[in-house]
């Protein structure tokens, strides 16, 4: 029985090229592989296309802001674009590998259409083949995705253990801790950063906080599991050997949370490699961090710290649930500047009753300090209280979906137009 694993296609006005390594689909094959079954990765993300597509119709107001023929630094966005293969490309290589069973990963809600189209295609082309669909968005509309795709079988959830049951593998037991993905589906110099191999990992899965914004705990609950220093040893030595990997970027959700295993983990690092960079993209718990643990995360290769604060209201601080304060904040960057991170720093704009004021009152506390502030713009999160039934497209940033009166989308645009130009003028970007 042969399988193929498909990270999809998306389309959006950008993209972020150096994270879209398929983390999802190698821990779903090398589960597969591990238990016998032959699977191949199809990443049509890499190595990145892209072609201009029509704004869709739901985006059409967003003609008002986005204009393809500016230039320079408060540039937003221009056109929409299809970034990947096209159907028909997808379709091809299906029919040379001719799996009786197909895997898609439906991650993001946002472009569960371009899922949806090709799952009808390949349906027709290929009506005896076997569809599965996994990933957040998979996982939170399970129901209401049967309708529209009756043919298809949802995996809600983590997918290994539950997609080895349902290929009826040898032995489909998974154990996240001691598990050690295997990379070799993909070519390793598709993935790069400073002209270097690239490869995304985690040490860890979930994540304690209860951040009323984020919808991790509707794939991985309100509790954290850790790997063991050994498998990630194991995973990191191969990357490293066999692929030439020389950049890690851990995608945990709070990767520092738990300082005893996160001191051994560094430790485990420094002893075993010299000349490596670490990066922890998806950002870190700015509470878990102080000077001991960064100057170890130095020495292990970190160079820059994502962090986010989110917002430097304190009282929203408290309402969304987040766990730090600007007195961390103050201590941590502090404390991180005079070892020489560079620091960037993420806040939400336009989040549910935020005004353009209380955004002000974020960036006057932002620019005191020596950091590349960056914005993300505020999507509902589905899964979360903040989602109220928006249509699935406009789960995303670019969309820039709230547009209360009490605070515009056209003042919400201004803002981030404003904080590109400080960050240029700033030259930290
Ligand atoms: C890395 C990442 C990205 C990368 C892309 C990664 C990729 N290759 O697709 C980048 C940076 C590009 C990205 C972008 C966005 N992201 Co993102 N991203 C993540 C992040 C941090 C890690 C994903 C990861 O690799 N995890 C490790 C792998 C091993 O785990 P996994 O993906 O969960 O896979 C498991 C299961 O999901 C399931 N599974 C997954 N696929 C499949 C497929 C099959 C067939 C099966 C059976 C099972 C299955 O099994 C896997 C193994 O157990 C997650 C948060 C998280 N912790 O997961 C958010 C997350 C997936 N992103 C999210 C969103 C919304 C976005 C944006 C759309 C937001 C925005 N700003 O507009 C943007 C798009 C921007 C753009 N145009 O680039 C949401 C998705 C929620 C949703 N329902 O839509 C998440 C959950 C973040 C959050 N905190 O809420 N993202």
């Amino acid at each position: 029985m042969r399988v193929l694993l498909i990270q999809p296609p998306i389309e959006d006005f950008y993209i972020t090229p150096i994270r879209t390594y398929p983390l999802n689909l190698i821990y779903l094959a090398s589960a597969l592989e591990a238990a016998g079954i032959e699977v191949s990765i199809l990443d049509c993300l890499n190595p990145l296309t892209r072609r201009t597509l029509a704004y869709p119709k739901a985006f059409d107001y967003l003609k008002a802001y986005y204009d393809p023929n500016e230039r320079g630094p408060s540039k937003l966005f221009g056109h929409y674009y299809r970034f990947g293969l096209s159907d028909e490309a997808i379709l091809q290589r299906i029919k040379a590998f001719d799996p009786a069973i197909i895997g898609i990963s439906a991650n993001f809600t946002t472009y569960f259409d371009t899922v949806e189209t090709l799952c009808h295609k390949i349906n027709k082309a290929f009506p005896s083949t076997k569809i599965v669909l996994g990933g957040y968005h998979a996982t939170v509309f399970g129901k209401a995705i049967k309708q529209g795709l009756p043919f298809v079988d949802i995996i809600s959830g983590e997918g290994e253990a539950a997609l080895l049951n349902m290929l009826g593998g040898k032995d489909s037991s998974f154990s996240f801790e001691i598990f050690i993905p295997d990379h070799h589906l993909i070519t390793p110099t598709l993935y790069q950063m400073h002209r270097q191999n690239m490869s995304a990992l985690v040490a860890s899965r979930g994540c304690v906080k209860a951040c009323t914004f984020c919808t991790v705990s509707t794939m991985y609950g309100r509790s954290m599991r850790w790997r063991t220093i050994e498998s990630i040893m194991a995973e990191m030595r191969t990357l490293y050997d066999t692929h030439n990997v020389r950049v890690f970027d851990f995608e945990d959700d709070n990767l520092s949370l738990n300082r005893a295993w996160f001191v051994a983990l560094l430790t485990a690092i420094i002893a075993k490699f010299k000349d490596i960079r670490l990066y922890a993209m998806n950002g870190l718990a700015l509470e878990t961090l102080d000077q001991p643990l960064l100057k170890l995360m130095w020495q292990a290769g970190f160079r820059n710290l994502n962090l986010s604060l989110v917002t430097a209201q304190e009282s929203e601080q408290e309402r969304l649930h987040r766990g730090t304060n600007n007195t961390i904040f103050d201590r941590v960057v502090t404390e991180a500047k005079s070892i020489g991170f560079d620091v960037t720093v993420y806040f939400i704009l336009g989040l549910p009753d935020q005004t353009a004021t209380d955004i002000e009152e974020t960036l006057t506390f932002l620019y005191e300090y020596d950091v590349l502030v960056a914005p993300s713009v505020f999507y509902p999160p589905p899964g979360t209280p903040l989602y109220n039934n928006e249509p699935w497209i406009m789960c995303r940033s670019s969309a820039f979906a709230l547009n209360p009166s009490t605070f515009p989308r056209s003042q919400q645009v201004k803002i981030f137009r404003r904080v590109r130009e400080m960050n240029a003028s700033l030259k930290r970007i």
